[in-house]
């Protein structure tokens, strides 16, 4: 068993995937506690003493527990050293760019799009319907915002490397997880630029081996 005082607590699923991804990108070593949402196994006492929430994904790193996987990600790059190949801004103003990417994932992708149609597509769609109600309008709407974002992005998407030139960033772990669920829901990325993009971050060793580690 791995020796590390880095632990993820979750998997099988692109939020724990992104602190994967970025340990891989570091070369850290961490132990993967593969527990999966809805399986009871985030409701226990001893998890929701780490995370009320009764949610995975979280870090922890010794006794500091961190939940929120875009939190968890930031951690990781405030605290270790920038590898070579991975992009760091070293102003505000490039700080806010990456920042930019992170929220428009994290809102305008994560939680307008996916958890709407997580909610409340069919169960047949991988949906949970059946818990918190159809809603075909939502799931309709939601839709048409992911193409929607898509587009409004197509331009701003390189058209090689990563978002920010030859080294991917946080925003790109973002932004990657994100479309990662576009396979899940049978969502279309309509913009060749952005689907080149996503090809191309599918091809990167530390991306294909956090996959392998995360989802089995
Ligand atoms: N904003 C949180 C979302 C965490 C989240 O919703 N995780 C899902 C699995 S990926 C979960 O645990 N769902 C179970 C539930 O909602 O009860 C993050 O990015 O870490």
């Amino acid at each position: 068993m791995v020796k590390s005082n880095l632990e993820v607590w979750g998997y099988n699923s692109y939020r724990p995937f992104r602190i994967y991804w970025i340990l891989k990108e570091y070369g850290l070593k961490f132990i993967a506690r593969k527990i999966g949402s809805r399986t009871g196994e985030t409701q226990t006492k001893e998890y929701l003493k780490m995370n009320a929430k009764g949610k995975i994904p979280i870090l922890k790193h010794n006794n500091k527990i961190i939940s929120e996987s875009a939190a968890a990600v930031n951690y990781i790059i405030y605290n270790y050293k920038k590898p070579v190949d991975f992009y760091l801004p070293n102003n505000s103003f490039d700080k806010a760019k990456v920042d930019e990417w992170t929220f428009f994932s994290l809102m305008e992708l994560d939680c307008l799009v996916i958890y709407t149609l997580r909610r409340h597509e069919k169960l047949e769609n991988l949906g949970l319907s059946n818990l918190y109600g159809r809603a075909p309008n939502a799931v309709k709407t939601s839709r048409e915002h992911f193409d929607r974002m898509i587009a409004a992005c197509d331009k701003n998407v390189p058209k090689s490397g990563w978002l920010f030139g030859k080294s991917p960033s946080v925003a790109d772990i973002m932004f990657v997880s994100c479309l990662m669920v576009c396979d899940i829901f049978d969502i279309e990325i309509k913009s060749k630029n952005v689907l080149r993009y996503y090809n191309r971050a599918k091809k990167r060793k530390q991306f294909i081996e956090a996959y392998e580690n995360c989802f089995e």
